[in-house]
């Protein structure tokens, strides 16, 4: 029996984990030991009678900061200290699917959720913490940030998803938005299924998902085609 998946979320709020992770997959996984999740309350390190976790920021301005040495304690109670720990701010680095995929492939995360205006600058620089973003907006804390980087290594793990969705992951098309997909009724509201779909000549089919993929991906997401193109003619080279 490997040791299963770890993660470490600190908060001020640990009542918000599971959360929606508890009612989706990640949930099913939870409960099958695929992983395992622990919470770590920053306001048990808080060392005045009131429980202090922030105070005013220095040099003015509005809101608080989240004090470094109580961050620091909390940090230091967490065991296992070959996970990466991760700051979740929008300040950070994007979270990609490939840091995903290696989280995943780890022995787990470590993941530091601030409120207020964020934590105080010394402890992220003084810890080496990994500063990660899951999007270009700011929301009222770190929490639904560290529960998204959780649903998306959680999937990955070995037993977590069936077999089908984990071939897909493979080759350069990793870089492709998804094609358009489509069930029955095969006519809804007067919505036909593309025809080519039903006709049962699977290498056009593939060939129409493929290429519907990649006008998707030039329309929407130039980043995405110029990597794919670049990973393509890499490949044809190759060959
Ligand atoms: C608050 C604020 C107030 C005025 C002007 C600028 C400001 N920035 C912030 C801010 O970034 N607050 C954060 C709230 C502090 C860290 C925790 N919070 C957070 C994390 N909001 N959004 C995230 C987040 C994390 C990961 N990916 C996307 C968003």
């Amino acid at each position: 029996m490997v040791k299963s998946w770890r993660a470490t979320v600190l908060t001020i709020f640990p009542e918000m984990f599971p959360g929606m992770l508890g009612r989706s997959l990640a949930g099913k996984a939870l409960e099958a030991g695929h992983w395992h999740l622990e919470t770590v309350d920053i306001r048990d390190f808080a060392r005045d009678k009131h429980a202090t976790v922030d105070d005013a920021p220095f040099g003015g301005g509005p809101g608080m900061v989240m004090r470094p040495d109580v961050v620091d304690a909390a940090l230091d109670s967490v065991e296992g200290t070959n996970r990466p720990v991760i700051y979740l701010t929008p300040r950070g680095r994007l979270l990609t699917q490939s840091r995903v995929r290696a989280l995943a492939e780890g022995p787990g995360a470590v993941l530091l959720c601030g409120r207020y205006e964020g934590i105080d600058h010394r402890v992220i620089e003084a810890r080496g913490l990994e500063e990660v973003s899951v999007g270009d907006y700011v929301l009222s804390g770190g929490e639904p940030a560290a529960e998204i980087v959780l649903d998306a290594c959680v999937r990955l793990l070995p037993g977590v998803l069936g077999s089908a969705a984990s071939l897909d992951e493979e080759s350069f098309e990793r870089d492709l938005l998804e094609y358009p997909h489509f069930t029955r009724p095969q006519e809804w509201e007067g919505r036909a299924v593309p025809e080519i779909l039903v006709s049962g000549h699977h290498e056009r089919i593939r060939a129409w998902r493929l290429e519907q993929s990649e006008q998707l991906t030039r329309e929407r997401r130039p980043d995405l085609w110029a990597r794919y193109v670049a990973r393509r003619e890499k490949k044809d080279l190759m060959s």
